[in-house]
């Protein structure tokens, strides 16, 4: 019954959310047709100026051409004209803030027309994935920017064979996205440890408000403010280690916010030191590039100094993890407080090892674990520890002892819009951690210390 209403609740957010990209799409379209007819929007080579739309809040030179009006109406024509020409500077800056390196990979999203592509090549970078919702936008780009990739659709749905990158750019759009904690979540995720996630907004916040006042549906949300990103932080929504670098929100003036995502190695405390594990590092230790780094399971993780996890298993909610065809062990939350508080949220990868009991045969087999709070279903409950061993029992192990090995980060927990993309991405994980423990250095700890000898 529970599953049900659940179901019917997923199906309405998910459509919830198509709906939203379909108004976001057609109304940057028709904005672009509109400057397009206006002869604003011709040829344009590489170097070119971004092209006049007025001043360009969201992405100036992407098609905004009817929220020019909203915004024209709200603060001034006067005000509009001096951004625009303040703008190009701005988007510079924006772009400088990522602190962008030759040979880096670069994902702009909601890149419109691709008024940040210029910025971004002048520092020397050639590999840019662009990403918008609206195709015509969109097309005019890749006319403009033949080598940049372009991807058609809403970034949280962006293909995991696209890869992770250095830096990611969100350049006006977060007012137009119905969660942005999810959205910012979701774009941390694709971003390398270390790399730098840029939410910005050349027209700030007052220009946002004005404008979401007058269209609500095309604004649903507000710019985060410092202390919400820091929230974010705390709460494991972003990856452990994640920091604000910076964050500039002047009453009128250009938003910028700057997130450097975490985990990484340099200033961690020794207990939550993590190094990334990319794909080259599996192939030249072992094998990994068979299972995480292909694109069924893509990704990367992160390294983490082993935590050991030890406990009966006990009873869950019975929330279904079996029936999802992933049954969890749970594991009693209260006796791991000091474990815990090394890990957020997330969901962790290593070994496991059912070490006393009836049945134990005492195997160190893959697991990955989910520390949370299962957002995706509703009902609270506080945060539980499930771990999942990659074998099949073909009998439950209630009240007996697990012990496990936790040795890697792979990603916080997420919502998802429907169980079918939560067991999707959980099937993700597991082939993630199945690869990265199939490689040394991770291979070896399956003789941990803390396993009991056969
Ligand atoms: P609960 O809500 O009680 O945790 P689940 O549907 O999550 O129920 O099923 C979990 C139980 O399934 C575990 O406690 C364990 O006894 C059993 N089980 C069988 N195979 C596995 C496995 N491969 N990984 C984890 N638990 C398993
Ligand atoms: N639940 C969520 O709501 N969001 C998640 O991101 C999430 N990730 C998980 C990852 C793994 C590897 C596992 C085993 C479980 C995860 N869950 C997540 C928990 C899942 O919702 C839970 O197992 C079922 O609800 C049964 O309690
Ligand atoms: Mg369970």
């Amino acid at each position: 019954m529970e599953a049900r209403g659940q179901l019917s609740h997923d199906v309405a957010v998910a459509s919830a959310r198509e709906q939203h990209i379909e108004l976001i799409s057609s109304h940057f379209d028709s904005a672009m047709a509109a400057l397009l007819d206006a002869g604003a929007g011709g040829g344009g080579g590489p170097g070119d100026q971004p092209r006049g739309v007025g001043f360009g809040g969201p992405s100036p030179d992407s098609a905004i051409g009817s929220l020019l009006s909203e915004a024209e109406a709200a603060i001034g024509q006067g005000e509009a004209q001096q951004l625009k020409g303040e703008l190009d500077a701005m988007l510079a800056e924006f772009v400088a803030a990522a602190g962008l390196e030759p040979g880096n990979r670069i994902l702009d999203c909601g890149a419109g027309g691709g008024a940040l592509i210029p910025h971004i090549k002048a520092a020397g970078v050639t590999d840019i994935v662009a990403v918008d919702v609206a195709p015509l936008p969109l097309t005019v780009l890749k006319e403009r920017h033949d080598d940049v990739t372009c991807w058609l659709g809403d970034a949280l749905d962006l293909p995991p064979e696209y890869g992770d990158f250095d830096a990611v750019f969100c350049d006006g759009v977060l007012e137009h996205v119905l969660s942005p904690p999810d959205f910012i979540r979701s774009l941390a995720a694709r971003t390398k440890a270390g790399g730098r996630l840029v939410i910005c907004q050349a027209a700030g916040r007052a220009w946002a408000e004005a404008a979401r006042a007058q269209s609500p549906r095309l604004f649903p949300s507000e710019l985060p403010r410092e202390e919400e990103l820091q929230a974010l932080v705390e709460d494991g929504t972003l990856p452990p280690g994640t920091k604000v670098l910076e964050f500039s929100d002047p009453p009128p003036g250009p938003y910028v916010a700057v997130l450097q995502v975490g985990p990484f190695s340099d200033e961690a405390p020794e207990e939550v030191r993590v190094t990334l594990l990319t794909a080259e590092e599996g192939e030249a230790e072992g094998d990994r590039g068979a299972g995480a780094s292909t694109s069924e399971g893509g990704g990367d993780s992160w390294r983490l100094d082993p935590i050991v996890l030890q406990g009966r298993v006990v009873a869950g909610f019975g929330r279904g993890s079996r029936q999802m065809g992933i049954p969890t062990a749970n594991l009693p939350p209260e006796e791991l407080e000091e474990q815990l508080r090394r890990m957020p949220k997330g969901v962790y990868f290593g070994w496991a090892q059912l070490a006393a009991g009836e049945g134990a045969d005492l195997a160190v087999r893959k697991m990955v674990v989910n520390v949370g709070e299962r957002p995706t279903f509703a009902g609270g409950g506080g945060v539980t520890v499930e771990v999942h061993v990659m074998h099949d029992f073909g009998r439950d192990f209630y009240g007996e002892e697990l012990r496990c090995v936790v040795l890697g980060f792979i990603r916080p927990e997420m919502k998802f819009a429907s169980v079918e993309e939560l067991v999707g991405r959980i099937r993700e994980d597991i082939a993630i951690a199945s690869g990265a423990l199939d490689a040394e250095p991770l291979a070896e700890y399956k003789s941990h210390g803390s396993f009991v000898k056969p």
